[in-house]
């Protein structure tokens, strides 16, 4: 059976690995079937593209991986018309965290024949031994299908047990002389990123969050190690983007896999999402040995109550002392700061804005944006509990139109009003940020011109 992958145009210059796929891929391949990749994020394609190349090759499958963001529900409907009209349309089946949590709406939405529901890798190997031999779908664990116009959801499959055992992603067929070019905080000109998982879900349950599966999963500390000894030796990549939900997910576990790097004589930068909890200061120091130069922390609010409805299991304290611990250790932090959830007002949004302008080292760009609530997390249950979203259709077609506006407004304040306080917020952001970068570019030619410093490289745009 021939596959295609589609990749779709995610409107950036640089694109992001698309992991999901990757492993699919990997899978796909290791099963004997030949797949082809449809790179529509880094040509730019049109739509219309995709129908012309469906009309002149003849594929059996394509698949598509998609995410919950307004742009990308946008774009799957869209391409979902370009695959619909080909002529010789293939078998279409969609996966990734979109659709899972009400696939009957997207069957409608996009006319796909089948919706994969949460990791790809077991469901797949069924499933298409299932489309190979004309047999049923109705025992694979894991999808929902269409099946005389009528949706039919199967049993949830279990998560996978041993992550080890899963093949990586088959990076080979993609190209990553393009997606190693991806910038990520404090990287220089010359580093090459790839994003790796060290682990797959968390074991947190914060209110706003998408997550569909319970509990953690780490991987072994050798089969990291391995997958990015590989990635430096073929692709020369010198900086890994740990992109799974936590790799700190314990100080235990952190510093095991930190010693490992260290005895491995790895050599690389890397960064990773982090829990503040577990940010101490003897786990901060061998983090920073072992490459570490940035961690991306969930700080979300600046408030005890605020944090505490929406079950972050954090305190302003530790947000606090775990902030200080890590720039004491020269790492940079993520400041990720939303507002809007429960409880929150006018105080709690000013509390997040000093907080940012006492804090932010200004490696990377960061603004306050409204807690948007997902499908399948708890904070769109209390949205349609309340009345302020009839359902899904009306979550996407009238409510998430972008990702920096309200989607519902679970505060006092009328939407006028509350985007006017974001507004306020972000231009104080804003002007911090750039009166800080303005600061250091006229050190730079003070540093040149009066100090002779001969290091300067010339001011660059990227
Ligand atoms: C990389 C990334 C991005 C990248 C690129 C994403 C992309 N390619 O579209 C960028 C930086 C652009 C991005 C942006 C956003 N992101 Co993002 N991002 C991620 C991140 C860190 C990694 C994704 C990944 O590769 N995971 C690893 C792979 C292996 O997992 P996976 O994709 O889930 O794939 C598995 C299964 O889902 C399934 N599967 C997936 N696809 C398919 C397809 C088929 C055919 C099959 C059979 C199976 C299958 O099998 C795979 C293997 O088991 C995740 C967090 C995470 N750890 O997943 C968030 C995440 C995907 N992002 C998320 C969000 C919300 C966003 C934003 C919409 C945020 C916002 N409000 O602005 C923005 C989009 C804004 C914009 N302007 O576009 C959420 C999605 C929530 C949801 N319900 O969908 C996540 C989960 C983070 C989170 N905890 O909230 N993101
Ligand atoms: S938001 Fe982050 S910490 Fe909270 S449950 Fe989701 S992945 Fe875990």
């Amino acid at each position: 059976m021939k596959v295609l992958l589609v990749v779709y145009d995610n409107d950036s210059y640089v694109c992001w690995f698309p992991q999901g796929l990757g492993y699919i891929a990997s899978i796909l391949l290791k099963e004997g079937y030949e797949v082809e990749v449809y790179n529509q994020d880094i040509h730019h394609y049109p739509d219309e593209h995709l129908t012309d190349f469906l009309n002149k090759n003849h594929f059996d499958v394509i698949a598509v991986s998609v995410i919950a963001g307004y742009y990308q529900y946008r774009k799957l409907l869209s391409l979902s018309k370009a695959i619909n009209t080909a002529r010789d349309r293939p078998f279409y089946m969609i996966g990734g965290h979109g659709p899972a949590p009400d696939p009957a709406h997207f069957f409608k939405k996009t006319g796909a024949d089948v919706i994969v529901i949460g990791e790809g890798e077991d469901t797949i190997k069924e499933l298409f031994a299932c489309l190979g031999s004309g047999q049923s779908l109705k025992d694979v664990k894991g999808l929902a299908y269409q099946s005389d116009g009528q949706m039919v959801m199967n049993e949830r499959r279990d998560l996978i047990k041993d992550v080890d055992s899963i093949p990586w992603p088959a990076y080979d067929l993609f190209p990553i002389d393009h997606y190693k070019l991806l910038r990520m905080p404090n990287c220089s000109s010359r580093d090459f990123v790839m994003p790796v998982l060290s682990g797959r879900g968390c074991t947190f349950k914060c209110n706003f969050c998408y997550r569909m599966d319970k509990g953690f999963r780490p991987r072994s500390n050798e089969s990291i190690i391995d997958e990015i000894k590989y990635l430096k030796k073929e692709f020369g990549i010198t900086y890994i983007a740990f992109s799974d939900e936590l790799l700190m997910s314990s100080v235990s576990r952190t510093v095991s896999l930190c010693e490992a790097f260290l005895k491995a004589d790895l050599n690389v930068k890397w960064d990773c999402n982090g829990r503040l909890n577990y940010a101490r200061p003897d786990m901060l120091k061998v983090m920073k040995r072992s490459g570490c130069v940035f961690i991306n922390y969930g700080i979300e609010a600046v408030d005890d109550q605020v944090l505490k409805n929406m079950n972050k299991h954090l305190t302003v304290e530790m947000i606090i002392k775990g902030i200080e611990a890590t720039l004491k250790e020269s790492i940079s932090p993520g400041f990720n700061v939303i507002w809007g959830n429960l409880g929150d007002n006018l105080d709690t949004l000013n509390k997040g804005v000093e907080f940012l302008l006492k804090y932010d080292d200004s490696v990377q760009l960061r603004n306050i944006r409204p807690v948007t609530p997902y499908p399948g997390c708890e904070l769109y249950d209390i949205a349609i509990e309340r009345g302020l979203v009839k359902d899904i259709e009306d979550f996407y077609e009238n409510k998430h139109v972008n990702s920096d506006l309200l989607a519902v407004n679970f505060t006092d304040l009328s939407d006028k009003e509350f985007h006017k306080a974001l507004y306020d917020a972000n231009k104080r952001l804003l002007n911090n940020y750039f009166d800080k970068k303005k600061a250091s570019y006229i050190k730079q030619s003070y540093d040149l011109y009066v100090g002779g410093n001969t290091n300067f490289r010339g001011f660059r745009h990227t």
